[in-house]
């Protein structure tokens, strides 16, 4: 037993050092002290023994166990502190090396246009006002004067989510919801930009975009004070020398209503492709507030008057930076966006 005892220790010295991963030492041990291992079964022999041998084998044996588990420990510990230092190399910083730049976006034009406009206006008074993109029927239509089955009502143009709620087609209601909540308070005085939705959708239009709409309701509000506001409006975004005519047109929440042009901010008014020979561009929409809206904003129009305009800011954005596709505007491609 003696002899045996022996080469376990011999055998399993030589292969320790042997050993290249901390995986082989583990199977080494379970070769050796495992259930089935080589000295666990000379241990299950100690039985036939003479009593006189036994505490002596005994003893010879506890002392291999030191021994050998001296021996692995070391080896794991080298094993260790191998894998940290080849961790350790594998893992190091260069920080002299340059980092990574991250791509930056970019304002987007209409988000700069809308800015321009609301800052022109605040800086004649008006104050910023929001509203749902989400509207109920009688919102959007109904107190603008566009009653069931007018005429003026494009049900092919309007999302509709249930019979009575839909996507707002204009920013108009923002400007009555805020009449119903002030009134009887003298002036309301607000600019409602903001997204509005349509159902069309080509190179011209697009199924959604953005407004600013206008309003001022006060005592004694004339159709004279709207022109001189746009043409104010109009020479801070085109430029100073740019003049303004209005057209009659029709609109059911005013009356009277115009179309408004501005003289060509490419020709100056003699003519070009952009203004298709006129030398005017139209930009916006404007009139008196139709009484019935008044009312419906909750003012009687007997003490007050008002005038609104709408615009579209695609379309102003386009005729200020010389843009032709409408699209370039949704792409959000940054090569464009950087443009600005
Ligand atoms: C209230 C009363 C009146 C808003 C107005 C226009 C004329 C207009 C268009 C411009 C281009 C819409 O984006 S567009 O297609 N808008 O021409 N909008 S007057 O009138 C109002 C609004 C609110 C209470």
């Amino acid at each position: 037993m003696r002899e045996e005892i022996q080469k376990i220790k011999e055998d399993t010295l030589e292969q320790l050092t042997k050993l290249t991963s901390s995986e082989e030492l583990q199977e080494l041990k379970v070769r050796v002290m495992g259930k089935k291992g080589s000295l666990t079964s000379l241990l299950k022999q100690m039985g036939q023994l003479s009593a006189e041998e036994r505490p002596k084998m005994g003893q010879i044996v506890n002392e291999l166990r030191t021994q050998l588990e001296d021996a692995w420990d070391k080896k794991w510990r080298e094993f260790e502190k191998n894998a940290l230092e080849s961790r350790l190399r594998e893992e190091r910083i260069d920080i002299s090396l340059p980092g990574y730049s991250l791509p930056q976006g970019h304002q987007h034009p209409l988000s700069k246009v809308i800015e321009e406009i609301e800052d022109i206006f605040m800086g004649m008074g008006f104050t910023i006002a929001e509203g749902p993109e989400i509207e109920t029927d009688y919102y959007n239509f109904e107190a603008l004067n566009l009653p069931k089955d007018h005429p003026a009502r494009d049900m092919q143009d309007t999302f509709f989510i249930t019979e009575d709620i839909l996507l707002r087609t204009q920013t108009s209601p923002v400007q009555i919801r805020t009449m119903e909540k002030q009134r009887p308070q003298l002036p309301v005085k607000i600019i409602a930009p903001g997204k509005v939705f349509r159902n069309d959708d080509d190179a011209t239009h697009s199924p959604m975009f953005h407004q600013v709409e206008g309003l001022l309701v006060d005592k004694g509000v004339r159709m004279s004070d709207l022109k001189g506001l746009l043409l104010y409006f109009s020479r801070q975004m085109f430029g100073e020398s740019r003049e303004i005519r209005l057209r009659p047109s029709f609109f059911p929440f005013t009356e009277p209503s115009a179309e408004v042009d501005v003289s060509c901010m490419l020709c100056g008014g003699a003519g070009c492709r952009l203004c298709k020979g006129t030398g005017w561009i139209e930009i916006l929409g404007a009139g008196m507030v139709h009484p019935h809206v008044l009312e419906m904003g909750g003012y009687n129009p007997k003490e007050v008057t008002g005038f609104a305009f709408g615009m579209g800011v695609e379309r102003i954005a386009m005729l200020k930076y010389g843009i032709e596709d409408m699209r370039l505007l949704f792409d959000n491609d940054i090569r464009f966006l950087e443009q600005f």
